[in-house]
């Protein structure tokens, strides 16, 4: 039989940081609840997970650098918004997030599951962060499949 491992989405004693950015705090909350929401219903508990806030998604990849070297979590979850019409170096910001959590995931052998929006407006934004489609719930649920995935590898 082929082998096949992957982690399951079991989060009962998982440590969870949810990094979750201020900037366009309306959709960063939604982020933050769908991920939230994620974590209860695949059983973990309220005293597993440390919310720690940052200004924007730019401190993101420095915040979780350091929750990462702490060795006090399983995973981190990164939420946060990047609306193209609201800045100009929106390429920056964004792309500079999402290599920097790659970055740190990479360097300390550590799911980052990344749930920063990248998108052409506030509309874009509110959908994605919506009660269904919720891409921070997404990103709670790979932070989840990720730790238990490592468990098994070793
Ligand atoms: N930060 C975001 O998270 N989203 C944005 O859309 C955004 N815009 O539009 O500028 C943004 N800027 C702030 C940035 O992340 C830093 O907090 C700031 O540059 C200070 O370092």
């Amino acid at each position: 039989m082929t082998p096949n491992i992957e982690g399951p989405l079991d989060a009962n004693g998982i440590k969870v940081a949810l990094l979750v950015s201020r900037f366009n705090e309306q959709i960063t909350s939604r982020l933050l609840a769908g991920a939230e929401d994620c974590l209860e219903r695949h059983g973990g508990a309220a005293e597993d997970r440390t919310v720690v806030r940052v200004p924007g998604a730019w401190e993101l990849p420095q915040a979780a650098s350091r929750l990462a070297a702490s060795g006090r979590f399983d995973a981190i979850v990164a939420l946060g918004c990047v609306i193209r019409g609201e800045t100009f170096h929106f390429d920056i910001i964004s792309l500079e997030a999402a290599r920097g959590l790659s970055d740190t995931a990479v360097r300390h052998g550590l799911p980052v599951a990344l749930g920063v929006l990248t998108t052409e407006n506030v509309d874009q934004a509110l959908a994605r962060s919506d009660t269904s489609g919720n891409k921070g719930w997404e990103a709670a649920l790979s932070a989840v499949e990720m730790v238990n995935l490592y468990r098994r590898l070793g």
